[in-house]
């Protein structure tokens, strides 16, 4: 059989959910296929992400077009991979790395690459007749990811008295895909009920999660578990908590301090704040915590780990930015026990999939997420299930931009009939 060749590629610029521009791409093949793909964009963003190229022209969407990656789309990557063999993903991915020759792709932009990378796996599943999800993890790919719903918005995406980033509701008690998802639409619904009975706001942030003003961080927690019980469900059992505290949005210039001071709690050293976990991870069936400190504060999180990671999942997300090289000091030194995965922190399929491996086999879990800037793409459902990472973060019960990747996984299971499975561990 004579594999497709890449034929055409073009780029347009699109709106992601927050209305900013982002890339979107376009591959055709020699046999006719044809496939797009469109890239996030992050809000908490780490530093050493790879990085998206803006095009810094005041004059267009406040310098945040993406004009300059449209281009380099068009005059650098695609005569270069024109007649490559779409199937050869790895290949095509260190092909772009190679032209890029930074160590952050600030040269031809991760939103360039990534929407090419993305938009040619897209299209040569297609080409091959095999759904997205089994042409990436392999025909045995068949575990649905747990849905972390993110149904309290606080930090940098809500205007709001919360200094805590995300507040997830995870059903892990539920048989099945299909059903988690119902767990936690519901108490989504439930909550609201509850934030209007008492007074608060019932607008939602970025990832579509409630953004009221708590009279405190842990009021948030306090609220999420009574909507649990009131929806019908036993907190921790069937549904318990996990928490993206996206520290970095907190932190002093002294590593290891800390100021929350959206809910007036004030300054917080390291240890206050591994303390105070603690105290909640007694209190809430917390089961997951990820980023409770800043990207630079590495003993910070060692010592969280220490005394927290036997009883939880610690995810380092700006502190690893799915890259290999800060994952494997983070196994070295027993930062985290998991990383967060973005397709969009490193740039392309291959180097996410290398990141995913690393963490399996050092044993750590991996949690596959969206970014706050999202679009209606729901290539990240297929990425989830094709990396068997059994839980994903993908936003709340509103906002379609994150309702696509939950649809997208009910039809996965509905695909999969008998074959699915759903666990939490
Ligand atoms: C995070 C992400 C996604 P952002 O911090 O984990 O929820 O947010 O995309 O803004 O970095
Ligand atoms: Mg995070």
């Amino acid at each position: 059989m004579i594999r497709p060749t890449i034929s055409k590629i073009r780029a347009m610029e699109i709106l992601d959910s927050r209305g900013n521009p982002t890339v979107r791409v376009f591959v055709e093949l020699s046999d006719g296929t044809a496939s797009c793909a469109s890239v996030p964009s992050g809000a908490s963003t780490g530093e050493n992400e790879a990085v998206e190229l803006r095009d810094g022209d005041k004059s267009r969407y406040a310098g945040k077009g993406v004009l300059k990656a449209l281009s380099n789309v068009k005059e650098i990557i695609a005569p270069a991979l024109i007649g490559m063999d779409a199937s050869e993903q790895a290949l095509i991915d260190r092909r772009m790395i190679e032209m890029d020759g930074t160590e952050n792709k600030s040269k031809l932009g991760a939103n360039a690459i990534l929407g090419v990378s993305m938009a040619v796996a897209r299209a040569a599943s297609q080409s091959a007749r095999i759904p997205l999800y089994q042409y990436l993890g392999g025909a045995g790919a068949r575990r649905l990811p747990v849905p972390c719903m993110n149904i309290v918005n606080g930090g940098q995406h809500a205007d709001n008295s919360v200094d805590f980033q995300e507040f997830m509701a995870v059903p892990i008690g539920a048989p099945s895909f299909r059903e988690g998802l119902r767990y936690v639409a519901e108490t989504f619904h439930i909550l609201k009920g509850i934030l209007k009975d008492r007074g608060l706001a019932t607008s939602v942030g970025d990832e579509g999660g409630f953004a009221p003003n708590f009279s405190s961080n842990e009021d948030a927690i306090e609220t999420i578990v009574q909507a649990i019980e009131k929806a019908g469900y036993k907190p921790g059992e069937q549904i318990a908590i996990a928490l993206d505290s996206a520290a970095n949005s907190f932190a002093l210039d002294q590593i290891g301090e800390y100021d929350l001071n959206r809910s007036r709690v004030g300054k917080m050293s390291r240890s206050d704040l591994i303390a105070l976990a603690g105290d909640w991870i007694e209190k809430y069936p917390i089961i997951l915590w990820e980023d409770p400190l800043e990207e630079r504060d590495w003993e910070g999180f060692k010592q969280f780990t220490a005394q927290h990671g036997r009883k939880i999942e610690v995810v380092g997300d700006d502190i690893f930015v799915t890259n290999t090289q800060y994952i494997a000091r983070g196994i070295e030194e027993g930062t985290a026990n998991s990383a967060l995965i973005k397709l969009n922190q490193i740039g392309t399929v291959s180097e996410t999939i290398e990141a995913v491996r690393m963490c399996r086999d050092a044993g750590w879990r991996y949690f596959l997420s969206h970014r706050s800037g999202e679009t209606e793409d729901s290539f990240l459902a297929d990425f989830a299930v094709a990396m068997d990472g059994g839980h994903l973060k993908t936003g709340s019960a509103s906002r379609s931009e994150r309702i696509a990747k939950y649809n997208r996984l009910l039809e996965i299971e509905e695909e999969l009939g008998g074959e699915a499975l759903y666990y939490w561990r």
